[in-house]
């Protein structure tokens, strides 16, 4: 087993040399950025020898390889994982503390690389990283969007986006590699030709967009692999021509290079809502076709034209169904490029492509127009057409006569291609993410499909890697779980179990206290130097981070505080263990109702700070910009977790993992990989509330939620509930509906009123 670690010494004279070798000045002279490029540059040096090596030892091996299609990357910062994963980050930091810099400061330089939204694109990030740290052959495909996932900013206890450039320094890991750059064809009709007397289909007047290929090494924990991770920007082909320029057709040709460009712009920031927009079904399309062409180019150099072993040695893994497309991409490249007939492509396709779904929720099954892809993609679409005439045929034997059934299933119908079903159809492996999700897969969203081809239907449990989630964002936890059983567990993490013995072990326990203490201090520096919020470390901290989401029931968490702060507003003699709330949470800038949940804690927020004895019980702070970074602090710092979703909804969930390997107790429901969690802690260690999925199931089967009975049936939250509608609260989120010139004294009562029984007693009464 390779060990890397490079000595002290050795790493400070080569950022000295590079500082002096780009910048021509001494440590003391550059900028924090020169700084950090340099010692990136140092790093990027180990990884480049051992990518080399890596690359070179794989096509000799001849190993099956992944290929991890998503159309999401939510990588975090690399330099401290990098230095991390080398075994080389005690020797680096005290390389850059001897040259006087200060590591922490230097971290903040790089940009993050925010190419995702959530859970899905954090979920590809960790799998790179496991990876290699298996030593498995493997690449991740992806689209190098120039604009991540917008900067969030609170104005007025509202959010505002701003656009992220994280490439305005540029990228310090990634390097081009213009020989792998290829054509992508988009629009035109299709012809059938004769040639040699067989007939061919080719695509006539189509134009072309470029792909150039960027890759990001991704290096494994003390292992000689290194896998690419592969973002591919558009270009357009047509250069500016000099001699167009007097002729004024130099605005035309420039829109048209814009054009071409915008492709790889910018990040769609919408998860689970689907939207039918042209340009996204562009993005998905142009980095699935760049991928295939490179699959099968790497393919036949190892194996010729061999495609039979295909499925042997390439796994294309499809991550939700947007890189769909690869499934008529690939039968479109084998059959029209390499020659291949229908059956044996189809057999091909099938034995190659595994797809995993990441949610259950109908708005976000992923549908496209029929003239849309006609339109654009014209061969895939006819593909996908006798694709669908061939399943059809083969359900109608399985269920004559059920036409409902069957549309249901098909791949085309109501004038829709439903990419869910594509995939389910021709993948050989249908994944669903936790255990629980996995059987709904079974018993309702492809319950027919699951009758049909029960053999593709499996459930892994999400994961995260514990190198990002542990060792490197908790260096204090990391340091007392060596002292306590040693480093077994880096590489086999299950052997975390060796810590049991240590649960009553008071010594730990105070070790344990005062790591956490320090985490919440580390937390309270950033609300601090962010937003200019001052929270105080004694407090309890109870977290919910994530994306703003209905079924992720900020909305609960927000109404519970609600009632706390009633309880302590109604009853001077109330007193309760000091807790502060903090939230962290984007909202889709189009979801209207997930970004007045941020105005409603918000308003939360500013309600608690104005009462003098409430705010020395509960607090309540929404962290700016959260992301792979903040989170980074965030979550060593918390001490509850919640996972709050509606249950059957969360398809697994990856931050409860997180929360929970960095010592803090969940409450939650039993949704995804909670159900896992709570098994693994046992009962007694988790806070379970809350229906059942297949009672919210039922339920919504039935038409039989009735939430206005809780609503007459409990004063507690009816008080709170009263109070989000006409109250102060109700009073913020309404604010710039009012009018001009409305000011809430002049509209309302002076808040106190809202918040007191005298005045609610009057509203609720009629309720009881
Ligand atoms: C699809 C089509 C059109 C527009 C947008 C989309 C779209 C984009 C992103 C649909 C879904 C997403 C993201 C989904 C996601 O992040 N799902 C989460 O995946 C995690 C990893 O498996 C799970 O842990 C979470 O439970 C799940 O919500």
């Amino acid at each position: 087993m390779p060990t890397t670690k490079f000595d002290k010494e050795s790493i400070k004279k080569s950022i000295v040399g590079k500082v002096q070798r780009y910048n021509g000045l001494t440590i003391e002279e550059a900028t924090k950025q020169q700084v950090y490029r340099a010692v990136a540059s140092t790093v990027r040096d180990q990884i480049m020898q051992k990518y080399m090596v890596s690359r070179e030892e794989r096509k000799k091996s001849k190993k099956k390889r992944l290929y991890y299609l998503s159309v999401e990357f939510l990588m975090g910062r690399s330099m401290y994982t990098n230095m991390l994963n080398l075994v080389s980050s005690k020797e680096y930091t005290e390389a850059l503390q001897e040259l006087g810099i200060d590591i922490k400061e230097l971290l903040k330089e790089e940009p993050e690389p925010g190419l995702g939204n959530g859970g899905l694109g954090r979920l590809a990030a960790c799998f790179m990283d496991s990876l290699s740290s298996l030593d498995l052959p493997a690449m991740g495909c992806t689209i190098r969007y120039e604009y991540g996932l917008f900067r969030q900013k609170i104005v007025d206890g509202q959010q505002v986006e701003l656009p992220d450039s994280w490439l305005d320094n540029g990228n310090a890991w990634e390097s081009a590699v213009m020989q792998d750059t290829c054509e992508i064809h988009f629009g035109g009709h299709v012809e059938e030709v004769e040639i040699n007397g067989q007939k061919k289909y080719v695509t006539r007047d189509y134009y072309t967009v470029e792909a150039v290929p960027y890759d990001m090494p991704i290096v494994g924990y003390d292992t000689a692999t290194v896998n690419p991770l592969r973002m591919w920007s558009a270009r357009s082909p047509k250069k500016i021509d000099l001699n167009s320029f007097g002729e004024g057709r130099y605005i035309q040709a420039s829109e048209e290079i814009e054009l071409a460009e915008t492709i790889s712009k910018v990040l769609y920031p919408e998860d689970k809502h689907y939207e039918g927009k042209m340009l996204r079904l562009k993005q998905h399309y142009f980095f699935v076709s760049a991928s295939l062409q490179y699959i099968i180019k790497e393919f036949k150099k190892a194996f010729g034209n061999d495609f039979a072993r295909l499925p042997d040695k390439v796994v294309i893994h499809i991550n939700d169904t947007h890189p769909g497309m690869a499934i008529p991409e690939l039968m479109r490249i084998l059959m029209d490029e390499e020659g291949l007939g229908w059956d044996e492509a189809s057999a091909i396709v099938q034995k190659t492509v595994a797809y995993t779904n990441h949610t259950i929720m109908a708005e976000a099954l992923e549908k496209w127009p029929v003239n849309m892809v006609e339109n654009l993609l014209p061969r895939c679409y006819q593909i996908i057409c006798e694709m669908n005439r061939r399943l059809c045929e083969r359900l109608w034997n399985s269920f004559p006569g059920d036409w409902d059934r069957i549309a249901h299933m098909a791949l085309v119908s109501y004038d829709n291609v439903h990419m869910a079903n594509m995939c389910v159809a021709m993948s050989y492996s249908v994944n669903g993410v936790s255990q629980l999700h996995g059987e709904i897969l079974k018993s309702d969203t492809f319950h027919d499909y699951y009758k049909v081809m029960p053999e593709k239907f499996c459930a892994i449990t999400n994961g995260i890697t514990h190198r990002r989630w542990l060792m490197s964002c908790n260096p204090g936890l990391t340091n007392l779980i060596y002292d306590s059983i040693g480093d077994g567990w880096v590489r086999e993490p299950e052997r975390l179990s060796e810590l049991l013995p240590f649960a009553d072990d008071a010594a730990f326990r105070d070790k344990f206290d005062q790591i956490k203490h320090q985490n919440k201090e580390r937390l309270a520096a950033l609300l601090r130097e962010r937003q200019g919020a001052i929270v105080d470390p004694d407090f309890i901290f109870d977290v919910q981070a994530k994306r703003l989401h209905e079924y992720k029931r900020q909305m609960l968490n927000a109404l519970h505080i609600l009632v706390l702060y009633n309880r302590i507003v109604n009853d001077e003699n109330f007193t309760m263990e000091p807790r502060l709330f903090v939230f962290g949470a984007k909202a889709s800038p189009g979801y209207y109702r997930a970004k007045q949940i941020i105005r409603m804690i918000c308003a939360l927020s500013s309600l608690i700070e104005k009462h003098p004895r409430a705010r020395k019980m509960l607090q309540v702070v929404f962290l700016e910009n959260y992301d792979v970074s903040s989170a980074e602090v965030l979550i060593p710092a918390a001490e509850v977790s919640e996972q709050l979703s509606t249950a059957s909804k969360e398809a697994s969930g990856t931050g409860n993992m997180k929360f929970m390997m960095n010592g803090a107790v969940t409450i939650g429901t039993m949704d995804g990989a909670n159900v896992e969690i709570s098994e693994q802690v046992g009962m007694e260690n988790i806070y379970i509330f809350g229906m059942r999925s297949d009672t919210v199931l039922d339920m919504y089967r039935e038409h039989s939620y009735n939430p206005m009975s809780i609503f007459e049936s409990n004063q507690e939250i009816r008080l709170a509930l009263v109070d989000v509608v006409v109250g102060y609260i109700g009073f913020q989120l309404l604010k710039d509906r009012c009018g001009l010139g409305l000011s809430y004294p002049a509209l309302y009562l002076p808040e106190q009123h809202f918040s007191s029984p005298s005045f609610f007693s009057g509203i609720v009464g009629s309720y009881g």
